[in-house]
């Protein structure tokens, strides 16, 4: 076994807490939604025990309308992170867990498209099948909850109100969404931050993004998280690129699981044909040739080009000359030497290749691109995404986000963020073994 696969499978080991993972020890000591989707996937490469147990403890923190948490407190005594569950104190909504503690948003649904690979790479295995027949119903149920309170007009695309729902935090493409909002300092409950403690506050969210975070907070906890009057109040209403792609993978997924086990999958074919033939009619953007996020509230297009766009082709959402031209622009990256995928568009004067969300490299998102390209084909440009993020871990550490300009490596010993990584480790593991 080679050094990358060890230290990866070393890390998981570390990173696991006796039934679920931790993303990385001390900034990020709970489970985290989508990153344990990442981090199932690479440990069943080397304990398939492991990766149900960490689906199942994620599940535990479901709500009864459906929403899957975006964070699972499992333990009320570490106190290191901020906002920790008192601050969401979620059971301001009767259908959240008394216990386990949870935060009171989501975050990208992967785990559709998550249970499909471990079935594909353990065919036959009955603990698995069993394990998958029962969650599937629970995934299904998370779908639902995206559907039935996130979509107001009935578009088949579902909006987000936190920034931190969309699982890229500080990306620029909300910044004139959180500069509009008007914050009274004063009526914002008072808080200390943890992260920038723990991490170099030049590659973390600004205070003022803090700021914005909790007020965004506030308004959910008001509503109770779910209820119509954060579709009337926030000044956030997103229809996300990413997350949308995420879904669309994840119905595909369910369709195909549900089919297989003799499921009746009519409600998802319903939602998967609505939302395909939303996100290609109101999310490609002609002028910026990729697909961008909407803003619902303000009803108007968010012009950026960024790396959610690319998960599109994970979907199969592009048509063939749509999926030319964003396979285009990456191997235009590539030869102005940048390593893939930047995670925002590098032309922009609000690119930073070193700041949280808006210019570095980021593992799971390299992942999601490299299927994508498979999908359609683009064999050569699957290829330099995967070899990018093997050589930046390589010679960089199993980091949580990298530099995204080749120049700049020279002067580099670390990538950037929390170090021993878990869905760095993960999807590590996945390219190595694909
Ligand atoms: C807030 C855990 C999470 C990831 C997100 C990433 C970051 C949290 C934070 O870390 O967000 O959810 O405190 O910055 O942006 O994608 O799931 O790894």
């Amino acid at each position: 076994m080679n050094y990358l696969s060890k230290t990866a499978i070393k890390i998981l080991n570390d990173n696991w807490k006796d039934g679920f993972t931790i993303p990385t020890a001390n900034l990020y000591p709970f489970q985290w939604n989508w990153d344990s989707g990442f981090t199932c996937l690479g440990q069943s490469y080397f304990n398939l025990d492991y990766a149900i147990r960490e689906l199942n403890s994620l599940f535990t923190g479901q709500w009864q309308n459906g929403m899957l948490p975006h964070i699972i407190f499992h333990s009320e005594n570490e106190k290191t992170y901020f906002p920790n569950y008192d601050f969401w104190n979620s059971n301001v909504n009767s259908g959240a867990p008394v216990k386990p503690k949870t935060s009171g948003i989501t975050q990208p649904p992967v785990h559709g498209f998550i249970l499909e690979e471990l079935l594909e790479k353990n065919p036959g295995n009955a603990r698995l099948k069993d394990f998958a027949q029962n969650i599937f119903p629970k995934i299904v149920a998370a779908h639902r909850f995206l559907y039935s309170y996130r979509d107001p007009n009935r578009e088949g695309l579902f909006f987000i109100f936190h920034p931190w729902e969309s699982g890229r935090d500080n990306s620029p493409l909300w910044d004139n969404i959180l500069d509009k909002i008007k914050l009274d300092k004063t009526q914002l409950p008072e808080y200390v931050r943890r992260d920038t403690s723990i991490a170099d506050s030049s590659e973390r969210p600004t205070s003022i993004q803090y700021d914005c975070y909790v007020y965004l907070l506030e308004l959910g906890k008001k509503f109770q998280y779910d209820q119509p009057g954060i579709v009337a109040e926030s000044p956030f209403l997103v229809q996300d690129t990413l997350m949308n792609a995420i879904l669309i993978k994840s119905n595909e997924s369910l369709i195909r699981i549900g089919k297989q086990f003799g499921m009746d999958t009519g409600e998802i074919e319903e939602w998967q044909q609505q939302s395909v033939s939303s996100f290609k009619s109101k999310l490609w953007n002609s002028k910026l040739q990729t697909y961008t996020c909407y803003d619902l509230r303000n009803e108007t297009t968010i012009d950026y080009r960024e790396v959610g766009a690319l998960v599109s082709l994970y979907a199969g959402i592009p048509d063939a000359e749509k999926a030319g031209i964003l396979n285009k622009q990456l191997t235009d990256l590539h030869d102005r030497g940048f390593y893939l995928c930047p995670s925002f568009d590098v032309d922009s004067p609000l690119f930073d290749s070193k700041r949280y969300w808006r210019g570095p490299v980021w593992p799971q998102m390299n992942w999601l691109i490299y299927k994508g390209l498979l999908r359609y084909d683009y064999d050569d440009t699957a290829t330099i995404v995967r070899s990018d993020i093997l050589e930046l871990v390589n010679k960089l550490g199993f980091y949580e986000y990298f530099e995204s300009q080749k120049e700049l490596l020279p002067e580099l010993t670390k990538g950037y963020g929390g170090g021993n990584f878990s869905w760095t480790s993960a999807v590590v593991l996945d390219l190595i073994h694909t």
